[in-house]
């Protein structure tokens, strides 16, 4: 991507004092609240006035994160949410790259004129909606871009705290660095952000550490008594109903990774989890090699993300749903599992 346009265009943004807000996408992750906050952090240091909405809560694995005790959640405070939106001078969007996936927020954005930045890494953008973006799908996460970004502004602009933001970030949306890495730069930001951040061992232990006792039984069963191992197929699926959930006091984050077990068995290609929610069905998919779950995502469950993973979404049942998924599975040649 040719970033000289987006410096253009930010630097004369940042060029006078402004009111930013900041937004991330619905159920936010480490990486949305690890980028909107090393973004946060770096703005206000610049002299900036900036506030931060999320369309709402996110986990207490990520609730440490400098900053992250500042941004206004949606469900929680309307309000203040829809005021910041509005006041602002300049709206920046990160880790996602359309308004649909705003949740809420997407009313509230779409009535306001000001400028608005994209900042992410996902896959299909509509940069027609942007004053300016630094889209780029070939990097491990929104993190990675802020760093870069950053450290355009130099070496300095860069404290403890945005350092340890965005190791979150960029730790979380690669697995702790088993996947979605597809350059050598990944690693030589990581080491540059290492030195400035608090240790790793601590970043590490603070979000992954964080188990309750239903939470690690909630995998254990999932594995156990869930997964379906399909036979003429590479594909493993993962169910879990919403009394199933309730009966291991689901809360908020607790089926986050289970996914990526079943990819540790050597014939997985494919692995999705389908659980059932409030008011819809979510499918969460990760994939081994090149096989795009973002294509299947986006062709069969209203959803997409990246190459190894993705997202969806149906509005039948959870039933319907792993029927839906297990008829689609002949056009995938490539999924077809030879002994
Ligand atoms: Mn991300």
């Amino acid at each position: 991507m040719q970033t000289s346009h987006f410096f253009e265009c930010f630097d004369e943004l940042l060029g006078s004092p402004k009111k930013f807000t900041l937004v991330c996408h619905v159920n936010p992750d480490g990486d949305a609240i690890g980028s909107m906050t090393a973004m946060s952090l770096f703005l206000s240091n610049k002299g900036h006035y900036v506030k931060m909405v999320a369309p709402n809560s996110f986990p207490e694995f990520l609730q440490w994160i400098p900053g992250a005790s500042d941004i206004l959640l949606f469900d929680r405070d309307q309000t203040a949410c829809q005021e910041a939106i509005a006041m602002s001078d300049c709206i920046i969007m990160l880790d996602f790259n359309s308004l649909a996936r705003s949740g809420v927020l997407h009313n509230e954005i779409g009535k306001t004129r000001c400028p608005r930045v994209l900042i992410d890494h996902h896959r299909d953008p509509d940069l027609s909606q942007f004053y300016c973006s630094y889209s780029e799908t070939c990097v491990s996460s929104a993190s990675e871009i802020v760093t870069e970004i950053i450290l355009h502004y130099g070496m300095e602009c860069l404290s403890e705290e945005i350092a340890t933001c965005l190791m979150v970030g960029i730790m979380t949306d690669t697995g702790a660095f088993s996947h979605s890495i597809y350059h050598p730069r990944t690693f030589e930001l990581c080491a540059i952000l290492d030195a400035k951040s608090i240790p790793y061992n601590l970043i590490h232990q603070r979000v992954y550490d964080t188990f309750s006792e239903g939470r690690l039984r909630l995998l254990g069963y999932s594995i156990d008594k869930k997964m379906e191992i399909l036979d003429d197929y590479a594909v493993a699926i993962i169910s879990l109903s919403k009394s199933e959930l309730d009966s291991f006091n689901y809360q908020v984050g607790d089926t986050e990774g289970i996914v990526n077990f079943p990819l540790t068995i050597k014939k997985i290609k494919v692995s999705v989890l389908i659980t059932e929610r409030q008011d819809q069905i979510r499918l969460s998919f990760r994939s081994k090699g090149d096989f795009s779950v973002h294509e299947l995502a986006h062709k069969h469950f209203k959803g997409g993300g990246h190459t190894n993973a993705a997202g969806g979404t149906t509005t039948t049942t959870l039933e319907e749903t792993i029927q839906k998924l297990k008829s689609i599975l002949p056009e995938y040649e490539a999924l077809r599992y030879e002994v």
